[in-house]
């Protein structure tokens, strides 16, 4: 039987020296929110049901175009990276699923993998494929795209990738497939953008295809990287064409990184949501590109105005409204299970914030035309310090008041680092 990678012990004495502040916090709070009309209860509800998704690929070092820098105890394999998702899960409860990415969680046994995610209390979220790097042995190359690639067989591979991404998803439980695709171009006159795109359309005919009627297929955009020049689906207007184009099944992925800075990104998830289109995230952050940071680490603001649009479709009832919610962040300086524990952390803090919004006085400033009041009531939201909740709802879950203490009581990383023998090579690479 497989036991859990940190001793619940540990975590229950961790707790106990904390558990009696974290009482009395939570009481506080909950008395500065009843003179709101708050009831701190419902609020601990909605936060304890939340989710976000762990990316598979997020538990390794990540890097840069320019080095690598591995860390001790890197997963070698899809089992090592599941163990890490399920220190984060037991240590955070607030990411009970995995998100796999095809090659790289490929395994001999997808019925073993199953039983092992269900043992650490794991499901998997969204598969991803990958046509953006080539697989050792494959016939055609995807250095000038995959999908769109102007070779007709080039294309038939990179659709035959992605259904079997989903014929793995469905022997592991997902129930979602997500497409990148890099393809674009570096010059201009290099890609003729239109057949590129009808050749996009045609491919992902192909995928959509052979998707189970219970699934759904995410089409995630980005602005531009590896193509500098042009990418096919390089923003929200093209994902959106695309997943209209290609029916209900399709909706198109918010990746907070993906877009020029500055970029409004709110008004795109509402833009999503009216054209019952908003597949998803993958949260990050960043100040100059897709730099993958931590989410929240740079603009707190900017994830709380994203969950504000979130909170006011569940709030309004939006048909359709069900959006997955995963990270996808490159771990650079930090110990991945750390910056995991700890971003998974903040999503959940801002779905909180945005839960605490008066949507009725939101509501009435909007209709007075009352900018002052109307911005003032976010920002009332969005300062209030919900750390005592978070810490109630992980203490009631059996999960660590402190999570990043607790892990690092716990000595997990210097097991690890033992037992998992360190890969050869730091060259470069974007994982
Ligand atoms: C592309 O930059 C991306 O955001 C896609 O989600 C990829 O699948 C992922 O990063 C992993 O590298
Ligand atoms: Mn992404």
């Amino acid at each position: 039987m497989t036991s859990l990678p940190i001793d619940p012990q540990l975590i229950a004495d961790q707790n106990a020296r904390l558990e009696r502040h974290v009482r009395n916090d939570y009481e506080h709070l909950g008395e500065q929110l009843a003179r709101r009309d708050v009831d701190i209860e419902r609020i601990a509800a909605q936060v304890a049901a939340f989710g976000v998704a762990i990316p598979s690929w997020g538990v390794g070092t990540g890097g840069t175009r320019f080095a690598r820098f591995p860390g001790a105890g890197e997963p070698r394999d899809v089992f090592d990276k599941l163990q890490d998702c399920a220190v984060i899960h037991q240590l955070g409860r607030a990411t009970p699923t995995v998100s796999l990415h095809i090659p790289w969680d490929k395994c001999s046994d997808y019925s073993e993998l199953r039983g092992q995610a269900q043992a650490y209390g794991l499901g998997f979220d969204a598969m991803n494929s990958n046509t953006f790097s080539d697989q050792a042995g494959q016939p055609h190359s995807y250095k000038f795209g995959s999908l769109t690639h102007t070779d007709a067989g080039t294309r038939a591979q990179a659709v035959a990738h992605n259904i079997e991404c989903i014929e793995i998803g469905k022997a592991l439980g997902s129930q979602a497939l997500t497409v990148w695709v890099g393809d674009g171009s570096n010059f201009p006159g290099q890609q003729h953008f239109r057949r590129a795109f009808d050749r996009y359309l045609d491919s992902t005919r192909q995928i959509v295809a052979a998707l189970p009627a219970d699934w759904r297929m995410f089409l995630e955009h980005k602005i531009c990287e590896p193509a500098f020049y042009s990418t096919v689906i390089q923003d929200w207007g093209s994902s959106y064409l695309a997943a209209t184009a290609l029916g209900p099944q399709v909706q198109c992925l918010v990746d907070l990184g993906h877009h020029a800075p500055n970029v409004n990104i709110e008004l795109i998830v509402a833009r999503l949501i009216a054209a019952n289109k908003l597949a998803g995230f993958h949260f990050n952050d960043s100040k100059y590109g897709d730099d993958d940071l931590d989410a929240g680490s740079v603009s707190p603001y900017r994830l709380f105005l994203v969950f504000n649009e979130l909170v006011a479709a569940a709030h309004e009832g939006v048909a359709g409204f069900n959006p997955a919610y995963m990270l996808d962040q490159s771990h650079n300086v930090t110990d991945p299970i750390e910056s995991l524990i700890d971003s998974a952390e903040q999503v959940q803090r801002t779905y909180a914030q945005a839960l605490l919004v008066d949507r009725a006085a939101l509501d009435a400033a909007q209709q007075a035309n009352d900018a002052l009041a109307a911005t003032k009531l976010l920002k009332r939201a969005f300062q209030t310090d919900v750390q005592p909740l978070l810490q109630q709802v992980r203490l009631r879950a059996g999960a660590a008041v402190d999570p990043i203490a607790t892990y690092r009581a716990s000595g997990y990383r210097a097991r690890v680092g033992a037992a998992r023998p360190a890969r050869a090579g730091g060259g470069g690479g974007i994982v």
